[in-house]
């Protein structure tokens, strides 16, 4: 960290304990905003750790929809973003009455919600999952009744094919995870011969198929540390080559393609996480009833498991 940065980082963290507050960095999170956190992880591991806290505020560092979730899971807790513009292009490819319609012409079938979804998506579905579950969240629905896959259809057709079930499939997609291409991975394969490739399922299918293990960004970071390789070429979203350099050091990580940067991750730093603390501002407000109906989705992944 540069001085600026240390500056910043001490600050934050007084302001931080004069707050109660928490800070969680989402592992895309720029290095020194995952440094800054007390908590690195997957959306809703952190929205569950901050959920079990007694802090008062909780800083969330990622994207809006994440924010939400933490509040869906803290109703009493405060929750700031440093950055509101830190929207999800594909939380945001999916609207209520886009959703409505949709089940409007499947009556019955049953809705499954990527987490990577606004609270009133979440709101509309029966159940939801992440990309680590989401393959068991399906298989453990009824094999008569339909499926609709909210919005990911990346993720939704590795999941059909892992599951063996048809799903009726959104076309949602993450711009950043789409531009790893399956030229990316050879080419990679070609500079480093012996390193393990795992890549995101919200990634295109070739690259998908061209993979030898396919994870969520916890899954990742588990993998890295687990198995015995010493390389490893990762497709997903770039921040995560911080978080797996430091939690496995001596081993390399390569980024399947370095355009693999998400914008809007990329607009929460130090100056805003301090700033927020300073001012409290940029909290995350969702009625009542809201918070209501979109927890009974989450609340009935985790009950599966
Ligand atoms: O929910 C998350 O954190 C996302 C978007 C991906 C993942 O695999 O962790």
């Amino acid at each position: 960290m540069d001085t600026t940065s240390k500056k910043l980082a001490e600050d934050i963290n007084r302001l931080k304990t004069a707050r109660r507050a928490l800070i969680v960095a989402h592992n895309y999170q720029r290095p020194e905003v995952q440094d800054v956190a007390d908590f690195t992880g997957d959306s809703l591991e952190l929205s569950r750790i901050a959920a079990q806290t007694d802090a008062e505020v909780i800083v969330f560092c990622g994207v809006n929809f994440m924010a939400e979730t933490a509040k869906i899971l803290s109703p009493a807790k405060t929750v700031i973003v440093p950055d509101p513009n830190a929207g999800c292009p594909l939380a945001n490819m999916v609207t209520p009455r886009q959703l409505q319609e949709v089940k409007d012409r499947h009556p019955g079938a049953v809705v499954v919600c990527y987490v990577n979804s606004s609270a009133e998506t979440k709101a509309l579905s029966d159940i939801c999952c992440t990309s680590a579950n989401a393959v068991q969240v399906v298989k453990s629905i009824d094999r008569d009744s339909e499926i609709i896959f909210v919005p990911d259809k990346s993720l939704g057709d590795y999941v059909s094919r892992r599951s063996g079930r048809e799903l009726i499939l959104w076309n949602g997609y993450c711009p950043t995870h789409h531009r790893i291409l399956p030229e990316d991975i050879e080419a990679r394969r070609r500079e480093h011969p012996e390193a393990v490739v795992i890549v995101h399922p919200e990634c295109l299918r070739p690259v998908v198929d061209m993979a030898d293990h396919v994870a969520s960004t916890s899954g990742i970071v588990r993998l890295a540390k687990e198995l015995d390789a010493c390389e490893f070429i990762i497709g997903t979203e770039i921040g995560i080559l911080h978080r797996l350099k430091k939690e496995a050091p001596g081993k390399e990580f390569y980024a399947a393609s370095r355009l693999a940067d998400c914008p809007n991750m990329k607009l929460n730093d130090l100056p805003k996480i301090l700033w927020a603390l300073e001012d409290m501002t940029n909290k995350v407000e969702l009625a009542a009833d809201l918070i209501e109906r979109a927890r009974a989705p989450i609340e009935k992944m985790v009950a599966i498991g």
